[in-house]
């Protein structure tokens, strides 16, 4: 088996690409102040998060145990209320929000850890240092931390895997815990994490109690908590986790079960095949199909593809591959979001891809890229990159206003705000931009993946480093013993020239660079004396590289007109344009609406033209392509009438970045336009 490759340490990486870099410091100017304040809900007007409330309630709580008192919580959300029981603990310490709202806190300290990485910074530092220390303080004795369970009965711990989530914040702590470990050497939030994890592997795990979580995560985090500290029962704990789902009988069915005895209900069946939703209905190694909840689905691919690379289980990495094919060929937006129906923010049926009630969650499009980055861990093939970099590029950041104050939970590939206010069946779609979610899954997740984005830029094996993305940055990385220190220049909103410079130092070792999918010829020049050679999209520059180097690629990057395949019902007689990664939509505010009379002429697209359009401010890439728009009936015109030829008039149709949509105010947006037949 060829040796695997780990990812760059965001330390190690200073991103420099001019869009890229004001991404990163976005977040970090505007991003993680404003996301403290959500979680402290002293953002006016927002939905309040409850993080700050339910850490220090649950500290009360804790310093309440330990004293000998008793201390029961009511417990207030959108869909469960319950009261205190008399006397026992403030109403004002009631747990708010839904069960995993802990999450929230985590994913941000994670964001905050990379970017302290990146760059050191005392003040931020002493802020996330604040939040370490509520965190610690909410943990009780015995290691447990979660303050839905420590607020509303402790005795219910671990009673609903399958729903509450204990385990997905587990997840969540242990992942910001190793990101703050790295980037300070604290212990702290390592402690409490690895506390956390050795109460929980005390009652579940071979020859203890059968169980897994609900919604994944546990299982990459635990992994990477192995990772990170070389303790071998992390890895036992994520093993048992993955091993135990879809296994008969069905621990989230006998779980259940033991909830209806005591409400005096009849029992279920106990056969994992109800448990799809959950990724449960089958043991994972021999999973074929990408179903259930799209997030936890992306979640579990990650926590297979780290265990098949930490393992060597071939068996594994068999099911990671099918289900990627799965995501890749049949259930994947050309926006890079997957989980097409908000009916339980799902994966559907394959080929399934509706423009306007897409769900399509920024966090399930995290996952994706997630997975990618680990498949590409797994072997170096560059469709994985082609995705990781489709799911960056479109849809983890469409779900962030260009302000970095609002975001979309939802990443719909058509919008008309009239439609989205009046219909039921559109509720889940928000025409502008959210300030923030009763559920907030998606803002800090967007926050702690670009905060490490020098992690999906490369990877590298001990002699070989792999550029993934075209992002221009600075890195520092040993290869075979020898430091060296790298310069890539990219601007891909902009152009495909790439450059990159050894700055210092020298080593010798094997560069190698992506070919992407969108791109035509590539034309690379490499110093002479460099051994070079293409395998799986990725041409191999085998050398002795010493300051001065250079390789520059040219790729190209026409505008492509493109469709989906037929068996997408949705799509079928429509197109849309990309560049790069970038793809592209219609906006009322440059074409005016209705948008559905815009039909597009993919076979004049050679005509098109680009052009720089400021966009909330930002400068960014737009086109102009040649098209046609219906002349909309005469008022009053019957809704029926004899067919006569489309009077269509020809125009120029203004296309901008679909990451960028929504930035100027309420209004239409399209991907997929008709396309004008003649
Ligand atoms: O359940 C936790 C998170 O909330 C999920 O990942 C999101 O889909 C949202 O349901
Ligand atoms: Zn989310």
């Amino acid at each position: 088996m060829a040796a695997s490759s780990r990812p760059l340490s965001p330390r190690n990486v200073t991103v420099t690409d001019p869009f890229w870099a004001r991404e990163m410091a976005l977040i970090r100017q505007a991003v993680i102040p404003y996301q403290w304040e959500a979680l402290h809900d002293r953002v006016p007007d927002a939905a309040p998060s409850w993080w700050a409330h339910n850490m220090r309630a649950a500290a009360r709580a804790v310093a309440a145990k330990k004293a000998g008192k008793l201390y029961l919580a009511a417990h207030h959300s959108d869909k469960i209320e319950t009261l205190p029981e008399e006397g026992k603990a403030p109403l004002e310490d009631a747990f708010y929000g839904f069960v995993f709202q802990d999450s929230d806190g985590y994913k941000w300290l994670e964001a905050v850890a990379y970017q302290l990485m990146a760059k050191p910074d005392p003040a931020l530092q002493a802020q996330a240092q604040e939040a370490v220390d509520m965190i610690c303080a909410a943990q009780e004795e015995d290691g447990y931390l979660d303050t839905f369970y420590t607020l509303t009965g402790r005795e219910r711990a671990f009673t609903n895997l399958r729903d509450n989530h204990e385990l997905y914040c587990l997840g969540h702590l242990v992942e910001a815990a190793v990101a703050w470990h790295q980037a300070t050497g604290r212990e702290d939030l390592l402690d409490a994490a690895r506390r956390f994890a050795g109460c929980v592997a005390e009652k579940f795990g071979p020859g203890k109690e059968r169980g897994c979580p609900g919604h994944e995560i546990a299982e990459m985090a635990l992994l990477r908590l192995y990772e990170e500290t070389g303790e071998t029962q992390w890895k036992n704990l994520a093993e048992f986790f993955l091993n135990v789902r879809g296994t008969e009988p069905s621990t989230f069915a006998l779980e259940e079960n033991a909830r209806r005895r005591e409400k005096g209900q009849p029992e279920l069946p106990v056969t994992a095949a109800r448990y799809a939703y959950h990724q449960a209905h089958m043991p994972v190694r021999e999973m074929k199909e990408a179903v259930g909840h799209a997030v936890r689905q992306m979640y579990l691919c990650c926590g297979m593809a780290d265990d098949a690379r930490l393992s060597g289980d071939q068996d594994m990495a068999a099911a990671c591959q099918r289900l990627w094919d799965s995501v890749v060929h049949e259930k994947l937006y050309i926006t890079g979001g997957v989980g097409g129906t908000h009916v339980g923010e799902a994966f559907s049926r394959p080929y399934d891809l509706p423009s306007d009630t897409a769900y399509s969650e920024t966090c399930a499009a995290i996952g994706l890229a997630f997975f990618a980055r680990r498949m590409l861990q797994l072997a170096p093939k560059s469709g994985y990159a082609d995705v990781m970099e489709q799911a960056l590029y479109n849809t983890v950041l469409s779900g962030m206003a260009l302000d970095g104050q609002s975001f979309f939970y939802v990443n719909p590939l058509e919008v008309d705000p009239d439609a989205c206010e009046s219909d039921a069946r559109l509720r889940h779609v928000k025409p502008v931009r959210q300030k923030w979610f009763g559920c907030a899954c998606c803002p800090p997740n967007i926050a702690r993946i670009v905060s490490s984005l020098g992690s999906y830029i490369a990877t590298q094996t001990d002699d070989t480093l792999f550029f993934h993305l075209y992002i221009g940055h600075d890195q520092k990385v040993v290869l075979n013993g020898q430091e060296i220190s790298l310069r890539m220049e990219a601007d891909l909103l902009k152009s495909g020239e790439v450059r990159l410079s050894v700055l210092s130092g020298q080593a010798d070792g094997v560069l190698a660079f992506r070919d992407p999918a969108w791109a035509g010829n590539a034309h690379v020049v490499i110093p002479a004396g460099v051994k070079s050679w293409s395998e799986e999209g990725y041409l191999y520059a085998k050398g002795h590289w010493k300051e001065g180097d250079t390789v520059t690629i040219h790729f190209t990057m026409p505008v492509k007109a493109v469709t989906a395949s037929p068996l997408v019902r949705e799509t079928l007689g429509q197109v849309c344009f990309t560049r790069g990664p970038l793809v592209f939509c219609a906006e009322e505010a440059d074409n005016g609406k209705p948008l559905h009379l815009l039909f597009a002429c993919p076979d004049r697209v050679a005509e098109a033209q680009e052009k720089t359009m400021l966009i909330d401010s930002v400068p960014l890439p737009a086109l102009t392509v040649p098209g046609k728009r219906m002349r909309a009936p005469a008022e009053h015109a019957p809704l029926y009438q004899p067919w006569t030829p489309a009077d269509l008039e020809d125009t120029l149709i203004t296309l901008v970045p679909y990451f960028a949509w929504g930035n100027r105010g309420k209004g239409e947006m399209r991907v997929w336009l008709r396309e004008d037949k003649e």
